[in-house]
C-alpha cells in the first residue's frame, strides 16, 4: 500500500501558488479592483459561494428550519469563533425543547476552511430530517427516538476567508502573532495533542495551537460533546472518499478496532449502494498519522466511536473544488449512512462502548 503519502501530498501539501505567483497576483489586483465588493460604497455585495452555503446563508437557512419547524427543530449556538462568529448547532428531536432521556448523535462539519462540501451535507441531512419528518416512517421513527445535533459549520472564521480572500485556506483564523495565522483545529484536541502528524510551527498547515483545546472552536465542540455524549458520531471534511475511524495517532489498533471498522465498512457500502462510488473504509492512521483530531478524542476521552467521512472528489483534480452540481448527489450518497449510524446508535440504548 502506497496509498499513505498520495493523499497526504494531495490534501493538505497542495499548492496553488506555487507557481505563477506574479500572475495570481495580478489577477487579484483586478479582482479587487473591477468586484463591486470593495469599492468601499458601504453596499458591498455579501459573499458568494454559489450553490454552496456562506457562513450568513447558514445561518440564515438553520434558523428558516428551525422557524418552519418548531416542534421538532431548534438553533442554538455552542460558542463563538476567534473573530466571534456563533457556532450554529440545529438540534432534531421530537419534543424538542425538552432534553428527553433518549439517544444522542451528533453530525459534524467544516473543521476545515476550505472543504465546503463538509457543511452543506450535514446541512442537507438536517434538511432532509425536517422535510420527511411525519411522512416517512423510518426517518419519524430516528428523530422520536433521538436527539440528532448538527453543527455544519465548526471553522465560520476560515470559511469565510476561504470564501472572501483565499480559497484554499484550511486553518481557523486565529493571530498567531507573528505574522502568520490559524490553528489546524483538526490538530487541537487534546487526546495525544502534539504528537505525530501535527506541528509546533506556526506558519504550518497543521499548527496544532500552543496548547490542546487553545481554540474557541474546539473548545465549544468539547464542551458541547461533554455535555452531550453521543452515542456515535460523524465529522465531515474533503476530499478522497474515505471512512475513518481511530486510531489516528499511532498505527496500533484501538480496543474497538473490530467494531469500528464493522461500521465503516457498512457505512461505506451504504454510500456506493446509492450512486456506486466507493468510499475507503480504513483506520485513520493508514491515510497518515495525525494526532489531536475529533476521532481520537472521542474515542479516548469519551469512548464515543466517531467517523471522519472525507467526502468527493476522489484526487486531487478537482480538490477541494468540488464543482456545485456534485453537491447533491454527494448528500444523496452520504444520506443512507446517516440514517444507518443513527439506527445502529438507537440499537445501543444505553450501552455504553
Ligand atoms: O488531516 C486531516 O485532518 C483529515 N484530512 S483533511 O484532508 N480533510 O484535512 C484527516 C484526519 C484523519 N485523521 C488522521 N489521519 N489521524
Ligand atoms: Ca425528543
Ligand atoms: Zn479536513
Amino acid at each position: 500500500m502506497n496509498r499513505a503519502k498520495f493523499p497526504f501530498q494531495t490534501m493538505l501539501e497542495y499548492k496553488p501558488f506555487s507557481t505563477g505567483l506574479q500572475l495570481a497576483a495580478l489577477l487579484l489586483a483586478f479582482f479587487l479592483v473591477f468586484n463591486g465588493s470593495c469599492d468601499g460604497d458601504g453596499n458591498d455585495n455579501p459573499p458568494d459561494a454559489g450553490l454552496y452555503h456562506t457562513y450568513a446563508e447558514l445561518d440564515n437557512d438553520l434558523h428558516a428550519l428551525a422557524t418552519t419547524h418548531p416542534q421538532i427543530a431548534q438553533v442554538s449556538s455552542i460558542g463563538k469563533s476567534v473573530e466571534g462568529r456563533e457556532l450554529w448547532a440545529i438540534k432534531i428531536s421530537d419534543n424538542v425543547n425538552a432534553q428527553e432521556n433518549e439517544t444522542e448523535v451528533v453530525f459534524l462539519g467544516g473543521h476545515h476552511a476550505r472543504e465546503w462540501i463538509s457543511i452543506d451535507v450535514p446541512y442537507l441531512i438536517a434538511q432532509h430530517l425536517l422535510d420527511e419528518y411525519g411522512s416517512n416512517p423510518q426517518i419519524t421513527a430516528l428523530v422520536d427516538n433521538a436527539e440528532i445535533w448538527i453543527v455544519p459549520m465548526v471553522n465560520p472564521d476560515g470559511h469565510q476567508y476561504s470564501v472572501t480572500a483565499q480559497r484554499l485556506w484550511r486553518k481557523n483564523r486565529r493571530n498567531n502573532g507573528d505574522g502568520t495565522f490559524g490553528v489546524d483545529l483538526n490538530r487541537n484536541y487534546s487526546y495525544q495533542w502534539g504528537g505525530p502528524g501535527s506541528s509546533g510551527d506556526t506558519y504550518s498547515e497543521i499548527y496544532r495551537g500552543p496548547s490542546a483545546f487553545s481554540e474557541p472552536e474546539t473548545q465549544a465542540v468539547r464542551d458541547f460533546l461533554q455535555a452531550h455524549p453521543p452515542r456515535a458520531l460523524i465529522s465531515y471534511h474533503s476530499f478522497s472518499q474515505l471512512v475513518l475511524y481511530p486510531w489516528g495517532y499511532t498505527n496500533n489498533a484501538s480496543p474497538q478496532h473490530g467494531l469500528l471498522d464493522s461500521l465503516a465498512v457498512a457505512i461505506a457500502n451504504r454510500i456506493r449502494d446509492v450512486h456506486g462510488q466507493t468510499y475507503i473504509p480504513e483506520q485513520a492512521s493508514d491515510l497518515y498519522l495525525a494526532s489531536g483530531d475529533t476521532g481520537d478524542w472521542l474515542l479516548g476521552v469519551l469512548s464515543v466511536p466517531g467517523f471522519t467521512i472525507e467526502l468527493r472528489p476522489r484526487s486531487s483534480v478537482p480538490g477541494f473544488e468540488l464543482p456545485e452540481n456534485q453537491i447533491q448527489p454527494t448528500f444523496e450518497e452520504n444520506l443512507p449512512a446517516a440514517l444507518f449510524l443513527m439506527e445502529w446508535a438507537i440499537a445501543q440504548g444505553n450501552v455504553t462502548l
